[in-house]
């Protein structure tokens, strides 16, 4: 079983993640996740916490010699602003005496602070907003790398690129996910229609100067994805369902959708499904010879993956920190206020993006290790194989 835990808080000393699960004899190098931590870093709109941080992993356990052993994987990456916020932070009682920062009692509308304090018993709603922001996603982009490390031995890669900021849409056209992939590299807003681009920005400025945020849609692109991941023998096991929560539980996301998404319901059923082709000399990578012309079901049909690419969008609401002022009530005084803050970033869709690559990497893989098993990466592969040369005879 593959599974993962983060700890840590906004500005805390670090954010630790310990990930089981991933075989033994795998190559994993720190710049296989650095990599994936500075590509979750940029991204136009971004406020100034960015300038601060700049994130690294220190490998605590699992690896050796740049070969995992298969034992957990421990990682841990520093919070440099934490040294603006020692005695904020600190765990011991002492501290609290010389801590200058007054409590946090005025909830801003549309982050955990109000329903976090309630249920937790916090009179400071630092203790919610520390563990509720998004900062955490560090923590899920590290453990996305790793994954997608195991996933790159079996010739499976996850993209992402975004596709609406602030009510600006893309228009992707013909471009293969490779395309996709490349250009959205190169945008500022991590999108592949470089006119579109233009207008993100321009957009997120004007949110700046008005004093508020942008939401937006992403979308996760994943190539080489062998047909029979994920099972419709129980809900639980189903890949769209365990995809959809993935996406989900990242800070932010207001809905998902998989393939043509809601847009099916509009259709008619004949203009709804992809049909069924076979071609006995198909050189597919993954040996399947059935194919698509179509893939309005993103990959998945019946919570299993059909060999095709998965395909699958995230909503991401505005920023709830924004300097607007929204109305709210002090938790002490219970006196209307206006809620506003005084650092944040004006959009985050960019590195939402980065987000949903890495949690979707994590369930792929999730799947890939309850169906193909294995306790070193050879073992892993030898199974693999064997079920790609079934599929090609099939
Ligand atoms: C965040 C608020 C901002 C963001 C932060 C997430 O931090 P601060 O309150 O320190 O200015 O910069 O994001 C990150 C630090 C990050 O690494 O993505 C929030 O409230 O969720």
């Amino acid at each position: 079983m593959l599974r993962y835990l983060t700890a840590g808080e906004s500005h805390g000393p670090s954010l630790t993640a310990i990930l089981e699960g991933i075989p033994a004899r795998m190559p994993l190098s720190t710049k296989d996740i650095d990599t994936e931590l500075s590509r979750r870093q940029m991204g136009y709109g971004r406020g100034g916490r960015m300038k601060i941080e700049q994130d690294r992993v220190v490998i605590t356990a699992g690896v050796r010699h740049g070969l995992t052993m298969g034992g957990p994987i421990a990682l841990a990456i520093t919070n440099r602003d934490f040294a603006n916020w020692q005695d904020t932070m600190a765990p011991e009682a002492e501290a609290r005496a010389r801590d200058t920062r007054p409590p946090v009692t005025r909830p801003r509308p549309g982050h955990a602070d109000l329903p976090g304090a309630i249920k937790y018993g916090h009179r400071d709603a630092r203790n919610v907003l520390e563990r509720a922001s998004a900062r955490e996603t560090t923590a899920r982009v590290a453990v996305g790398a790793v994954c997608k490390r195991l996933l790159r031995e079996f010739g499976i890669s996850v993209l992402s690129h975004v596709v609406e900021i602030g009510g600006v849409r893309a228009r992707i056209g013909d471009l293969s996910p490779g395309q996709i992939g490349a250009l959205a590299e190169a945008s500022p807003v991590r999108c592949a229609d470089r006119e579109a681009s233009e207008t993100m920005v321009a957009r997120i400025d004007e949110a700046r100067k008005r004093k508020t945020t942008l939401g937006g849609i992403f979308e996760v692109i994943v190539e080489g994805v062998p047909v029979g991941l994920g099972s419709y023998i129980q809900w639980d096991l189903k890949l769209d369902g365990r995809l959809a929560r993935a996406l989900m539980s990242i800070q932010a996301i207001k809905g998902v959708e998989v393939g043509l998404g809601f847009e099916v319901a509009r259709r008619l059923g004949l203009e709804a499904h992809d049909e069924i082709f076979y071609d006995a000399e198909r050189q597919a990578p993954h040996g399947l010879r059935f194919f698509r012309k179509t893939n309005y079901a993103g990959g998945l049909e019946g919570g299993t993956s059909n060999g095709e690419a998965i395909v699958l969008r995230a909503a991401m609401k505005p920023l709830s920190t924004q300097y607007a002022p929204l109305q709210s009530v002090d938790l002490e005084t219970k006196e209307p206020f206006e809620a506003t803050v005084e650092r944040s970033d004006v959009c985050a869709v960019p590195a939402a993006g980065v987000i949903g690559e890495a949690v979707v990497a994590f369930e792929i893989t999730a799947t890939l290790r309850e169906k193909f098993g294995g306790d070193s990466l050879e073992e892993m592969k030898r199974n693999f194989d064997a079920y790609l040369n079934a599929v090609r005879d099939f």
